[in-house]
C-alpha cells in the first residue's frame, strides 16, 4: 500500500506567513496518495506555542472524524500578538491508513492590539513637504544577543523601510489601497538578520501614493492633509528582554532624491540628491530636520490582509525603433504593468524622461491619447559616477511601449532597460492550452490582464487617470481571476473594503475604495453579493460569507427599497450592459433595458443570499429570500416575458441573463435559448453584448444544446470577438470589442484601455465548459468535481486545463482523433468527482487501456442520453472511447451545405430520411430559411446510415 502524506499546510491561504491579525486562524492541507479513491477519514492537529514543543501542546485536537480538510478552525487558547506558533497535521484514510506527521508549518500574529502601539505617526514638518519622497530616520544601538527582531509599520501615504542600508522587504506600494478612513493595513517585517549588535539604523522613505493627489475625473485623492510614517521596531534578545524603536519627534527626516512621485504621472527623481548611507549608522543627519508627530487615529489599523505586491517577473525589451515622428521607442513585446529599470552611464545633470505608452498608432507612431491626464512619465537626472541604475518606488505604469529622450549616445542599448511587472503576488492556480494558437493567445491575454489589474485593488485599468476598483468589473471577472490565480486574501481585504464603503441604505458605490461617490448601479452594487459567494465556492471561504452576509443582504434590501415596485428595479441610472454593441449612436449603454438588468441581477443576487442564509443556518432570513426571489421572478416575467414566451428585449443580453440566471420557466427557456441562437446566427455568429451579457454569453449556449455556437463565438475573428484583438496583435484584453478599428483606427481618446479585464470573463467558460473542468455547486472549493468537456464541431483537437484548488491539482483534458477522443482527468485526494463523457458507451469505453469494470476509483457509471456518467475518487484517469456523437459532429458540420437550400427542400429531405425527428416538438431548426441545430436528444437517435444518406441528398441538391 502506498503511503498517505500530508502536504502544503496553509494557514489563512499562506505558507508560513507571518503578521496575521486574526485571533483564529483557519488551516487547509493537502493529502497525497497514490491510492486511488483516497477520502480523509479524521485529522489530528496539533498547534505548539512560541517555544515551539509539541511535546506539551498549546492546542490538540485529538483525532477528529471528519472529511474536512481545509479551513480548518483554530479553536486553541487565546493566540497572543506578535508571537510564532507551530503546527502539524496527521491524517487517516477511509482504508484505514495513518499518514506521519506533516512537516512542521508555522503562522506569526501580527500586532494585535492598537493599544501597543507606542509609536507616534510622524512627517516632515509641515509646509516642508516635498510633492516627492521624504526620508526619515533614526540611529540606536543593540544589546548583544538579538533572537529575533519584526518592524510593524504603515503610513498615511506609500512607504518603504531600510534597515542599515537594506530594504527590510520586497514588498511595493505598501500599505496597499484601502478604504483609509475604515480601514489601514499594517505590514510586518522580520528583520533580524539585518540587525546587529551595536550601531542600527532604520529609515522610512515615505511618499503619497493613493493618500493624497491626483485621481480620476480631477477627483483628487485626499485622505487627509499630512502624509506620515508609523513604525515600531520589537527586538527580542536571547534573555528573554526586548528594545522596542519606535517612530517619535526623535527621529530626522529630509528630502531625498524623489522629487514628485505620483501614482498616475510618475516620479522625478535626481540621483544627485541621493544621501548615501542615509539609512545606515553613522550617517550624519546634523543637517536633517526633526519629524513632527502628526495626529492620526490608531483605531483604524489593521494587519495586513491581502498578499503584498512585488516585483513577480523581469521582462526585456524585444525592440528598438525610431518612430516616424522621431521619437526613440522601446517596445516590451507586453502591455505590461510595473515599472521600467533603466541603467545608465551620462555625465551629471543629464536629463532622462521616459514616457509611458500601451500601443502605437496606424503611423507606428506611440500613442498616449488613451491616457487622459495621467502622465506616465519618469524623469531621471544622473548623477555622473558610472554606471546607475534606476526603478521608481512609488509608482506604476500600464504600458508596452516607452519613449526614452535624453539617453546618452543616440540609441537606446535593449539591455539597459527591463520591464519589471508588478501586482498583488497571487500564486497561479490556472492553466489552459488548447490545439488553437489563437485561443492560447486569448488564454495568455486574460492572464495578463488579471495580473495588470490586480494591483492591490482589482481595479478597471492601469494606464490612464482611473485605475479604480470598479465594482462591477471585478463581479464579471472574478469566476475566471479566481480560478487562474490565488485570490481568496485579495477578495477578503477588497470585500472588507466594499462593507466599509457600503452606504448606510445598503447602496454600494460604484467604485471601491469609494474615490468617485455616485449611487448605485445593477450588475456594478451586486458585486457586494456575487464576491463573497464566488470565494465561498472557490475556496470554501464560510468565515467570509458570515462576515459578508449583512452587506449582502443590505444589498438585496436596498434594491428591494428603490422605486414603487417591491419586486423590480426599474428607476434610477444603471451602467446597463456597458460598451454593448447594440448601444444608440453616441452611447456607452447597450439596448438591453436597464429595468432589465436590473431586476434580472436583483433575482440573481436574491437567490445567493437565500443560499448563504441556507449554508449559515439562517432558516428564516433563508425562507425570506426564497419568497422574495419567487416574487422577483414573477414580476420579471410579467414585465419581460410574453404571454408566448418569448423575451419582450431582443437582444442577446436579455436572452443571455434570462437563461443564466434562472428568470424563465423550464417550458420557456428552449425557446428563449434557440431565439438566442438565432440571433447570434443572424448576426452572422457575433456577439452584441457589453460587460453584462458577455461573461455569461457562451455558458448560456452550452448549458442549453448550442455549445456549436458558443465555439463559433469564441473562434470568430473578425469583429466582433475575442479573436479580433488577437488577430489585431493585441498581448491583454481590451475595453472595446474595437479598441483598434479594423482600419487601424481608435477609439476614441476618452475611454480606451487596451488592459481591461472584462471581456476576459471568457476564460471562466473555456476552463469550464471548453476544457471541462467544472465544481458542483452543492460542496465548495471542489469537494465534488464535475468533469464535462463539450466537444464542439469546431477543428479544436485538444483543450486541457488545471486548476490548483484547496484540495490540490484538478486536471480535465481531452484529444480527438478522428472519431477516437482520450479523456484524462486528475482528482486530488478527498475529493471526488461526476465524469460525463459525451458520446460514450459503457461497452466501448476503456480506462488506461483496459475495460472500465476493471479499473479502480470508478464507484459508479451509468449510460444516459448518449453520455456516460461516472462518480470517481482520486486519482488520475485515462479514458477512451469512439465518440458515436463525432458523426453528429461531421454531420452539423456538413449541414452547412444546407445553407444555400430553401427550408422546404431540406425539410423534404429530412422527412425522407428520418421521419422520428418530426414527431412531437423535437425539432427546432428552421427560420430565415437556414437550418438550424437539431436538438442532441433527436441526434442520439440518427442512425449513421441514415444520415449518411440525407448529406448525399443534400449536396445532390445543391
Ligand atoms: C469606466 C470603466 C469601468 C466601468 C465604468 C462603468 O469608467 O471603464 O470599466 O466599470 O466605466
Amino acid at each position: 500500500m502506498s503511503a498517505l502524506q500530508v502536504t502544503a499546510l496553509t494557514c489563512e491561504y499562506r505558507t508560513n506567513p507571518i503578521g496575521i491579525g486574526v485571533t483564529a486562524p483557519r488551516f487547509s492541507w493537502q493529502l497525497s496518495s497514490e491510492a486511488r479513491g483516497t477520502l480523509q477519514k479524521g485529522y489530528r492537529l496539533v498547534v505548539a506555542g512560541a517555544d515551539g514543543d509539541f511535546a506539551s501542546p498549546l492546542w490538540d485536537t485529538g483525532f477528529v472524524e471528519t472529511e474536512q480538510s481545509i479551513q480548518v478552525d483554530y479553536e486553541g487558547p487565546a493566540v497572543q500578538s506578535r508571537t510564532r506558533y507551530s503546527y502539524r497535521v496527521k491524517a487517516w484514510d477511509q482504508s484505514g491508513r495513518e499518514s506521519d506527521w506533516s512537516e512542521e508549518a508555522w503562522w506569526e500574529t501580527g500586532l494585535l492590539d492598537n493599544g501597543e502601539w507606542n509609536a507616534k505617526w510622524i512627517s516632515a514638518p509641515a509646509g516642508a513637504e516635498s510633492e516627492g519622497a521624504c526620508l526619515l530616520r533614526k540611529g540606536f544601538a543593540l544589546k548583544e544577543g538579538i533572537a529575533s527582531a519584526r518592524i510593524y509599520a504603515t503610513a498615511a501615504g506609500v512607504y518603504e523601510v531600510y534597515a542599515n542600508g537594506r530594504r527590510v522587504s520586497d514588498e511595493l506600494l505598501a500599505p496597499g489601497w484601502t478604504s483609509y478612513k475604515s480601514r489601514l493595513q499594517v505590514q510586518t517585517y522580520d528583520v533580524t538578520e539585518l540587525l546587529r549588535t551595536g550601531g542600527n539604523a532604520v529609515g522610512i522613505l515615505l511618499g503619497t501614493g493613493w493618500y493624497q493627489g491626483m485621481g480620476f475625473d480631477n477627483r483628487n485623492y485626499r485622505y487627509g492633509e499630512r502624509r506620515a510614517a508609523l513604525l515600531q521596531l520589537h527586538v527580542n534578545y536571547e534573555d528573554g528582554s526586548e528594545s522596542v524603536i519606535a517612530t517619535d519627534s526623535t527621529w530626522q527626516t529630509s528630502a531625498g532624491p524623489i522629487a514628485y512621485a505620483s501614482i498616475y504621472h510618475g516620479e522625478s527623481y535626481d540621483a544627485r540628491l541621493e544621501q548615501t548611507g542615509w539609512s545606515e549608522t553613522g550617517f550624519d543627519d546634523g543637517k536633517w530636520a526633526a519629524a513632527e508627530p502628526v495626529d492620526l487615529p490608531f483605531a483604524h489599523l489593521v494587519a495586513q490582509e491581502n498578499v503584498p505586491m512585488r516585483v513577480t517577473e523581469t521582462i526585456r525589451p524585444v525592440a528598438y525603433f525610431v518612430t516616424p515622428a522621431g521619437d526613440h521607442v522601446l517596445d516590451m513585446g507586453q502591455n505590461m504593468v510595473g515599472r521600467v529599470r533603466m541603467s545608465v552611464n551620462a555625465p551629471a545633470g543629464t536629463r532622462i524622461v521616459i514616457r509611458h505608452a500601451e500601443v502605437l498608432d496606424k503611423d507606428g507612431n506611440i500613442y498616449f491619447g488613451n491616457l487622459r491626464p495621467a502622465k506616465q512619465t519618469l524623469t531621471y537626472v544622473a548623477k555622473g559616477e558610472g554606471t546607475e541604475t534606476y526603478a521608481p518606488s512609488f509608482t506604476f505604469m500600464g504600458f508596452r511601449y516607452i519613449r526614452v529622450e535624453g539617453y546618452p549616445g543616440g540609441t537606446l542599448p535593449l539591455d539597459a532597460f527591463a520591464g519589471e511587472v508588478i501586482h498583488s503576488d497571487m500564486e497561479p492556480t490556472g492553466e489552459f492550452e488548447c490545439s488553437d494558437e489563437r485561443v492560447n493567445k486569448l488564454q495568455s491575454n486574460i492572464r495578463w490582464g488579471q495580473r495588470g489589474n490586480f494591483v492591490d485593488v482589482p481595479t478597471d485599468c492601469p494606464q490612464r487617470d482611473e485605475r479604480l476598483g470598479w465594482t462591477g468589473d471585478a463581479q464579471v471577472f472574478i469566476g475566471t481571476a479566481l480560478y487562474n490565480f490565488q485570490g481568496g486574501p485579495f477578495f477578503t481585504k477588497w470585500l472588507r473594503d466594499l462593507k466599509a464603503e457600503q452606504h448606510p441604505d445598503g447602496g454600494v458605490p460604484f467604485v471601491v475604495p469609494d474615490v468617485v461617490g455616485g449611487a448605485s448601479s445593477a450588475a456594478w452594487g451586486d458585486a457586494a453579493v456575487i464576491c463573497p459567494w464566488t470565494v465561498y465556492e472557490y475556496y470554501g471561504d464560510r468565515r467570509l460569507l458570515a462576515e459578508q452576509y449583512d452587506s449582502m443582504k443590505a444589498w438585496v434590501e436596498y434594491i428591494r427599497a428603490q422605486g414603487e415596485n417591491e419586486y423590480s428595479w426599474d428607476t434610477g441610472f444603471h451602467f446597463g450592459d456597458w460598451l454593448g454593441l447594440d448601444a444608440k449612436e453616441n452611447s456607452y449603454i447597450g439596448a438591453t433595458p436597464t429595468a432589465l438588468i436590473a431586476t434580472a441581477y436583483f433575482a440573481y443576487s436574491t437567490r445567493i443570499v437565500r443560499d448563504a442564509a441556507r449554508i449559515l443556518g439562517k432558516a428564516e432570513d433563508a425562507a425570506r429570500y426564497d419568497e422574495l426571489q419567487r416574487q422577483v421572478l414573477k414580476a420579471f416575467q410579467a414585465e419581460f416575458v410574453t404571454q408566448t414566451g418569448r423575451m419582450a428585449a431582443p437582444t442577446q443580453t436579455a436572452h443571455v441573463l434570462a437563461l443564466l440566471f434562472d428568470l424563465v420557466e423550464d417550458k420557456v427557456r428552449a425557446r428563449v435559448a434557440s431565439d438566442l441562437n438565432d440571433l447570434i446566427a443572424d448576426n452572422d455568429y457575433h456577439l452584441t453584448t457589453g460587460f453584462v451579457g458577455t461573461p455569461y454569453l457562451c455558458f448560456a449556449l452550452s448549458n442549453n444544446g448550442y455549445h456549436d455556437t458558443a465555439m463559433r463565438l469564441l473562434l470568430q475573428e473578425s469583429y466582433p470577438g475575442w479573436l479580433y484583438s488577437v488577430s489585431k496583435g493585441a498581448t491583454t484584453i481590451w475595453e472595446h470589442w474595437d479598441s483598434i478599428k479594423p482600419d487601424g483606427s481608435f477609439w476614441s481618446d476618452d475611454m480606451n484601455s487596451f488592459n481591461h479585464y472584462a471581456y476576459g470573463a471568457i476564460g471562466n467558460w473555456m476552463y469550464r465548459k471548453v476544457a471541462g473542468l467544472d465544481m458542483d455547486a452543492a460542496a465548495p472549493a471542489f469537494k465534488k468535481i464535475r468533469i464535462e468537456p463539450l466537444f464542439g464541431t469546431q477543428a479544436m483537437k485538444h483543450a486541457r486545463t488545471a486548476h490548483q484548488s484547496m484540495y490540490g491539482r484538478i486536471e480535465s483534458g481531452w484529444v480527438v482523433s478522428g472519431e477516437r477522443i482520450e479523456v484524462n482527468v486528475t482528482i486530488p485526494a478527498n475529493a471526488t468527482a461526476e465524469v460525463v463523457l459525451k458520446g460514450a458507451t459503457l461497452g466501448g469505453l476503456t480506462e488506461d487501456g483496459r475495460e472500465l469494470a476493471s479499473a479502480a476509483g470508478i464507484t459508479s457509471s451509468a449510460e444516459a442520453n448518449g453520455s456516460v456518467r461516472l462518480t470517481v475518487g482520486s486519482g488520475t484517469y485515462r479514458f477512451a472511447y469512439r465518440n458515436a456523437d463525432m458523426f453528429r459532429v461531421a454531420y452539423t458540420e456538413k449541414m452547412r451545405l444546407s445553407d444555400l437550400l430553401s427550408a422546404e427542400t431540406t425539410t423534404d429531405v429530412l422527412k425522407k430520411h428520418l421521419p422520428h425527428l418530426f414527431e412531437g416538438a423535437m425539432l427546432n431548426f428552421m427560420s430565415n430559411n437556414t437550418l438550424k441545430q437539431i436538438s442532441e436528444n433527436a441526434m442520439a437517435r440518427v442512425s449513421r446510415e441514415a444520415m449518411n444518406a440525407v448529406l448525399e441528398d443534400l449536396a445532390r441538391l445543391r
